[in-house]
């Protein structure tokens, strides 16, 4: 597998991830019942991580999933322990809406050794959250303030500031859970910038991903909605079969 393989699949168009976070991570069992049903319905990507999550829930996470998974299994680190060579590649965010210098170097610099040394894709990401009309875990985890959705300027100024020191990836997220996803106007002007981009955050019917690809989002992450009616994949797989 060439060391950008995965980066080449997310740079595609109409891509989805299915969210799994490690601290509600099902029985065996049960994950691998989802894993059936996702590889069913077409789902592109398993994005693994979140918030909370302790070492060994993502450690007996991560376990499972690659263990039974042919959908590649791509880390989305909440902290500098979420880290495995099992996975197929690693997200490498820097959480450049916000100016907690843990999430833009800390974390960073506690993994860099155990990073540095593991035969996985990394794939450096700007990482932006965007306010949904809620306060998420990953802001408050990280202490950061989301960015307005109406101030797309300095949505687009922090994109670019995050393409200048070479994030291969842009990831937008309004957060786990929000109330709103991020808006299609800021997706279409993001995505004019030509760098591969991920939505998530608060996404719950098929409409909304097919607005956000039609916008120009390459991969439209979906968690809790999942987490809640595992027959949305259903619906899934009616969507990916009509956009083939
Ligand atoms: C959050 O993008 C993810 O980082 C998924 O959010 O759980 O709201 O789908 P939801």
């Amino acid at each position: 597998m060439s060391d950008t393989y995965i980066y080449s699949l997310i740079s595609q168009s109409k891509k989805i991830a299915v969210l799994i976070d490690p601290e509600k991570c099902p029985s065996e069992s049960d994950l691998q019942q989802l894993i059936e049903r996702a590889e069913f319905a077409g789902v592109d990507f398993f994005f693994v991580g979140g918030s909370t999550v302790t070492r060994d829930e993502f450690n007996h996470c991560i376990e499972i999933l690659t263990k039974h998974a042919k959908i590649p299994v791509v880390i989305f680190p909440g902290a500098s322990h979420q880290v495995s060579e099992k996975a197929d590649a690693l997200l490498y965010l820097s959480l450049l809406s916000g100016r907690n210098p843990d999430f833009l170097i800390g974390h960073h610099v506690a993994s860099a050794q155990e990073v540095f040394d593991m035969n996985i894709e990394i794939i450096p990401t700007a990482y932006i959250l965007i306010d949904g009309g809620t306060t998420t875990s990953v802001a408050y985890v990280s202490q950061t303030t989301p960015i307005p959705p109406g101030k797309e300027n300095i949505i687009l100024n922090t994109v670019k500031a995050g393409i200048l020191q070479g994030k291969k990836l842009v990831y937008l997220d309004a957060g786990s859970g929000a109330k709103e996803s991020i808006p299609t106007n800021v997706i279409r002007s993001i995505s004019a910038l030509n760098r591969p981009l991920i939505i998530g955050g608060g996404i719950r019917n098929i409409e909304t991903i097919r607005e956000m690809h039609e916008a120009g989002a390459n991969v439209v992450v979906i968690g809790n909605k999942i987490e809640e009616d595992i027959d949305f994949l259903l619906d899934i797989r009616t969507y990916q079969e009509s956009s083939i």
